[in-house]
This record gives structure tokens, sequence and C-alpha cells, in this order.
């Protein structure tokens, strides 16, 4: 966490919250924000989550917080009251703004806090991700009739693998840290995988991939559930632009069906489960499979190699830059990072023809042609 200079226990009041604050925790895994949990002194009252938002990957925060009030209130819209999900609740506020800034110039939101909200790092069962790929999967879906136009992207380039490979060639040569001598195997793995992983970014580019308004940050916590394993909410909004479904699905898969935490320093427990893949992909082609056209269908499994070898170099390059970008909590906490996902990386490599194969089934399954 970030050293905090104005204290967030003074944060509730600026928002039009109701009853009132009874403690303030800091909660959450996720690498960006600094997020806390405010429970109400009332019962009868909502819980909220406070962020103070990270405004050095969200330079824009105006920008940020305008496309999650345009996503949040489309959801909204298209939910009915039956609606097993529900929707991420901007709390505005007293000056109606989406955001308050501090004395010190510090960025602050406030979320309705889903009750309950249960996150996984690791999937507990099968179940669970297929929940998971049905609710990233509907987020997509629901977003189809969103014009592009109404989100602007907030960080340009951001599963762009010719930017990132850019960006990290540059630390390698800079090594403004000195720490490229402890990597030279995680360079060489870099350099070996980039080709395979240029396939879908010049499917993009020729456009025969379709540019949807995707979620960008589909790691299994960002789902949350309720006491009964039910996905109830998709979470972590900032990253909501145009862009390839496929990545969505690929995001999720990189952490669901990895067996390990992301930063195992164990690497014999980093493999590639593939009863999870199928169960996630099981979920995701449920809810989505009807707009997904063939050329997506058929890279998914690639997908899944290419965003995890994404987050391998981006960890990478964090770690030879001096770990700026991603919170980290030990030395060399960035490396593990980069190094469980290259472990991964190749186990999925390995596992490429019966994914293929699940996708093929599942289509089958769910009544999906497969034509191209
Ligand atoms: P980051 O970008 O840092 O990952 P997130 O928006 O994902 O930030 O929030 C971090 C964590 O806070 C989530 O993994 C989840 O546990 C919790 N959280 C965030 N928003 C909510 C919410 N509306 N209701 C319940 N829990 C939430
Ligand atoms: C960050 O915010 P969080 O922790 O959900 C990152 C993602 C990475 C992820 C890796 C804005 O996500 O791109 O996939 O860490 N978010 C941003 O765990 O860079
Ligand atoms: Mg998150």
């Amino acid at each position: 966490m970030r050293k905090a200079t104005y204290p967030p226990e003074n944060i509730f009041y600026q928002f039009l919250t109701e009853g009132s604050q009874q403690s303030i925790v800091a909660t959450g895994s996720g690498h960006i924000h600094d997020t806390w949990w405010i429970r109400n002194a009332d019962s009868n009252n909502p819980d909220y989550i406070l962020q103070r938002i990270n405004s050095k990957v969200f330079p824009d925060v105006n920008l940020l917080m305008s496309n999650i009030i345009t996503v949040t209130k489309h959801l909204k819209d298209k939910r009915l009251d039956s609606d097993p999900m529900e929707h991420l609740e901007v709390i505005s506020t007293k000056e109606n703004a989406s955001y308050f800034t501090d004395a010190e110039g510090e960025y602050w939101r406030m979320f309705r806090k889903i009750d309950p909200g249960f996150s996984y790092d690791i999937v507990p069962d099968p179940d669970v991700a297929y929940q998971a790929g049905q609710a990233f999967g509907r987020f997509i879906s629901d977003l189809a009739d969103l014009p592009h136009t109404m989100i602007q992207p907030v960080i340009p380039g951001f599963h762009s693998v010719t930017m990132r490979y850019q960006r990290f060639r540059q630390a390698v040569e800079s090594d403004p840290c000195k720490r490229r001598q402890q990597v030279t195997a995680e360079v060489d793995m870099a350099d070996e995988y980039l080709n395979r992983m240029l396939t879908i970014p010049e499917l993009e580019r020729t456009g025969k991939l379709p540019i949807r308004i995707t979620h960008n940050d589909t790691k299994l916590n960002n789902v949350l559930f309720d006491h009964h394993t039910r996905a109830v909410c998709v979470i972590d909004l900032d990253t909501v632009m145009p862009g390839l479904s496929v990545y969505d699905f690929g995001d999720s898969i990189r952490t669901a069906a990895n067996t390990s935490h992301e930063d195992e320093t164990d690497l014999t427990r980093t493999n590639f489960d593939t009863v999870i893949f199928r169960s996630y992909a099981d979920g995701f082609l449920q809810s989505l499979g009807h707009l997904l056209t063939p050329e997506e269908t058929h890279v998914l499994p690639l997908a899944a190699q290419t965003i995890t070898y994404i987050m391998g170099i981006r960890f990478l390059t964090d770690y030879l830059e001096g770990d700026h970008y991603f919170a980290t909590h030990r030395p060399g906490h960035n490396l593990s990072r980069c190094r469980t996902q290259f472990t991964l990386l190749k186990k999925m490599i390995q596992q490429h023809t019966f994914c293929t194969d699940t996708i093929g089934e599942l289509l089958e399954k769910h009544q999906l042609s497969q034509k191209s």
C-alpha cells in the first residue's frame, strides 16, 4: 500500500453514504489501488468499499470514472428485477462528483459493497470456474449494444503484444536497476515465445477479430461470489475499453486454471488445470457463444497463452524497472510472478491440442457453428 497521507477514515462523509462509519479496514489483493472496507454502524444500511485511485496508472481520473459510470449505468438498465447478477454501484460525493480529491491531490472513490462478495485467488472447484465464465461472458454480451464511442481507451495499447514487448526490450537494454543478469533465462523465454504471440495481434490488425467493449482485467478475483459460490457481480471496471473478447477469456484462464497463486515461488505447484479450462470455457460459451464468431472461438486457447505471455513480460519489465507499477510485498515479487506466468505458459502450450478439442466439443454442446 502506498503511504497514506490523508486519513482514509475521514473520507466517508465526503460521499452520499447512508448510515455512519463503524470501522474501516484495508481489504482485497488487487495490485493497483488501495482498498478499504467500511462497515456501517447501522445494519439497515450498506457497507462500502473505499478506494484511493492509483493515478500513476490512471492519470486521467475523469476519463476513468466517466467510463465506469457509462458502463454501470448501461448494466443497471439491462438488469431485470429477478436477475441474480448485480452491478457495481458508484456512490457520488456530496458535490455530485464520481470521485473526491483530497487536500494532497489524491483521488478517492466509493462503491456500495456487494454483500456477500467473496473473491477467489485460486479456484476452489470447477463450478466456480463455470460461474466466472458465465459472468464474464455475460458482461461482454450485456455491453454489446453500447456504442464504442461512449467508452474511451483509458490505457491505450493495454493488451498490445508489440507495445509490451518493446517496453520490455527497453527495460532489458537500459537495465536501470542492474537486475538483468539475474533474469537471462526469462529474457530468453520472452524472445523465444514472441513469434507465437503475434498471431492474435495480426488477426486483430487485419480486422479478422471483432472489436467489442470488453473488461480487459478478467482475473478470477474480479468476479464476486455469494455464500453458495454463485457469481454475483463483475468488479474492477477500470480497464473496460474496446478490445478483444478472446483476451477476456484468456485472462480468466491465466488466473483460474493456474493451480498456484500468481506469485508462487515453488514452481512445481504451478500447473495448468484442464478441468478448470473446460468448466470456464463452458460457462463463457453458454453466455457469450451466440455472439462469438468462428474466428474468435478458434483462437480462445491461443488467447490464454498470449495473455499469460503479456503478463509474464509485464511483470518482468516491472522487475527490471524497479517495481514501480504493480504493488509488491517482498523483494523479487515481480520476478516470482513472471516465473509463474512462463511456467504456466509452457504447460498451456503442451495442452494446446486438448484445449482446441475441448472448445470444439463445447461448441457442439452449445450448438454453435464452427465454420470460419
Ligand atoms: P484493484 O484494481 O486494485 O484490483 P479492485 O477494484 O479489484 O481493485 O478491488 C480490490 C478488491 O476489493 C477486490 O478484489 C474485492 O475483494 C474488493 N472489492 C472491490 N469492490 C468491491 C465491491 N463493490 N464489493 C465488495 N468487494 C469489493
Ligand atoms: C492488475 O487491478 P488488478 O490487480 O485486478 C493489472 C492487470 C493484471 C493484473 C495481474 C490496470 O490487475 O492488467 O492482469 O494486475 N491491472 C492494471 O494480476 O494494470
Ligand atoms: Mg482487481
